[in-house]
This record gives C-alpha cells, structure tokens and sequence, in this order.
C-alpha cells in the first residue's frame, strides 16, 4: 500500500515538473472501463527495466553505447555515478538519442547524431536514465535502452 502511494506522489512530482512545455499533457490514454485511477498503467514510463539484462561497465570510465539500425549495443549499462557516455552511431541511418521522460537528461537530436558522429552525456546522479530512438521506436519498445547510474 504505501509503496504504491510512494510511487504515486513520485510520479506526480515526475509530471508535475513537466509543465506545459509540449502542451500535450492531457494526452487521453485512460481506457480503464471502470472509471478508477489508471495510475498503475502509465507507471511505467520508459521500456521494462525489471526485464532488462544490465551490462556492468562500473569498473570503465570511458563507456560507449552504439546506436546501430536499429537497435543501441549495449542498450542497457550499468555505470557509475560521474561516468560519461559517448552515444555513437555506427548506423547508416539517422537515429537520435530521447530521455525518458524528456527532462530527465538531455537528449541528443537526430540533426546531432549523423552516421560516424558521437555525443556524450555525463550522468552525475544515481538512478535510471530510459532512452529511446523515437525514429525506430517508442519509449517503450523498439530503439530503447537504458543508463543505470550506481554510486
Ligand atoms: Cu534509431
């Protein structure tokens, strides 16, 4: 009961520092029949991260992510807190790097990700950091990937 009430404030504070930016907020996903809360589905807002096989990149400083067409190699790493890394793209596509959700770090645009470049991202805080390639998937499935921070 109070983890679920815990996680409901968190994601209330989560959508309550999205403001107005996008003015898309009131985006009409409930289709619970029922009329209830339908909290528990949006719970969740990046890919399964309970199913994901982490690799361990603790003990690296320097830790690379390739986005390839069309799926990141590795698309879920472990690293720790202050770690940059380079998202590279070793595709022959554009692809672009989006945070989950959009503030949670700063995402990197298609425009800045042509085939052959690379962008860092330094991730200072614990925690996990979802992303996705919104030209090859959604921010649940498809192009995604995840940045577990660990202190
Ligand atoms: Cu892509």
């Amino acid at each position: 009961m109070s983890t679920s009430r815990t996680l409901a404030s968190l994601l209330t504070v989560a959508v309550l520092t999205v403001p107005a930016l996008s003015g898309c907020s009131s985006d009409d996903s409930a289709k619970g029949g029922d009329g209830s809360t339908t909290t528990a589905t949006t719970a969740a807002p990046g890919p399964d991260l309970a199913d994901a096989e982490w690799s361990d990149q603790t003990a690296d400083t320097a830790v690379t992510v390739q986005a390839r067409d069309n799926i990141f190699v590795k698309p879920y790493i472990e690293v720790k807190a202050g770690t940059t890394v380079t998202f590279t793209n070793r595709g022959r596509n554009q692809h672009n790097v989006l945070a989950v959700p959009e503030d949670r770090f700063e995402s990197i645009e298609a425009d800045d990700l042509e085939p052959g470049s690379s962008q860092d991202v330094t991730f200072t805080a614990p925690g996990d950091y979802p992303y996705y390639c919104s030209l090859h998937g959604t921010a649940t499935k498809g192009m995604v990937g995840a940045v577990r921070v660990v202190e």
